[in-house]
């Protein structure tokens, strides 16, 4: 059985989102995902998501094609989350392409193309401010 596990912060979840786990499910048997904490994302992106990480844990909890969900509460600790998962395989966005390839000595590692034109940034936009479309 082949283990997938990919991390996001999945915030203002969208098309994009549920486009990367399908197909990372795809890629395996069994899809294991590991969402951004409230903190970890305060780090990375200087804000809070919108939906708190209860919020955001149940909706990818909920989703067809993810078999487990756990809070990733650091960058750092990606190696360990690897690892202890028994991860065969690493998917992220393109995004993120080519910055998680120190993890080829712990699994293969994929990236997979953005779905085009949508972003939890341009959402928060176009509701904040829906005469700039
Ligand atoms: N994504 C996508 N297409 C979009 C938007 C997002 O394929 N139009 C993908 C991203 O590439 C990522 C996943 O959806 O693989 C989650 O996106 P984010 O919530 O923006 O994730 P991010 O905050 O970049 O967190 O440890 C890594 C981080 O936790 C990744």
């Amino acid at each position: 059985m082949k283990r997938v596990i990919t991390f996001g912060t999945f915030d203002i979840f969208h098309v994009g989102h549920i486009n990367i786990l399908e197909r990372a499910k795809a890629l395996g048997d069994y899809l294991i995902v590991g969402v951004s904490s409230d903190a970890l994302n305060m780090s990375k992106k200087g804000r809070n998501p919108v939906y708190s990480e209860a919020d955001r844990v149940k909706i990818i909890s909920s989703l067809r094609c993810v078999d487990e969900v756990f809070i990733e509460h650091s960058l750092e600790l990606k190696g360990e989350y690897i690892t202890t998962h028994k991860a065969d395989l690493l998917v992220m966005g393109d995004d993120w392409a080519g910055r998680f390839d120190e993890f080829k000595s712990l699994c293969d590692v994929q990236y997979l193309t953005r779905t085009p034109s949508i972003s939890t940034t341009e959402i928060i936009e176009v509701v904040r401010n829906p005469l700039s479309q």
